[in-house]
């Protein structure tokens, strides 16, 4: 596990904060205007990422072969992260939606 993790916050400036290297983490994305806020996060394994939609639609988060997850509208949805590894993911209504998940391997 990572010691550090990358945190978006307002007005995208990126903050380093020290995390317990063993504690598993919720990272929030939210959906808004067709758009993924953050586009890139950092996660590690185990972590739970949750996507949060702003919108009046519907959309995915989709990883080909790894996750698909559908967020209704105004609503919110999970998932654990499995494993390590970069991963780009997309919306499947509106595929120039698109976002990245950097997943660095344990000791990293
Ligand atoms: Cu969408």
């Amino acid at each position: 596990m990572r010691s550090t993790r990358c945190v978006l916050a307002l007005g995208g400036v990126a903050l380093i904060l020290a995390a317990p290297p063993s504690q598993a983490a919720t990272l929030q994305v939210t959906i808004e205007k067709l758009s993924f806020e953050p586009a890139e996060i950092n996660a590690a394994a185990g972590d739970t990422i949750q996507w949060i939609n702003k919108d009046a639609m519907a959309h995915t988060a989709t990883a080909d072969g790894v996750f698909d997850v559908v967020i209704q509208p105004h609503n919110s949805a999970s998932l654990v992260l499995k494993s390590a590894g970069a991963l780009n993911y997309y919306c499947r209504f509106h595929p120039n939606m698109r976002a990245h998940i950097i997943v660095p391997a344990a000791g990293q």
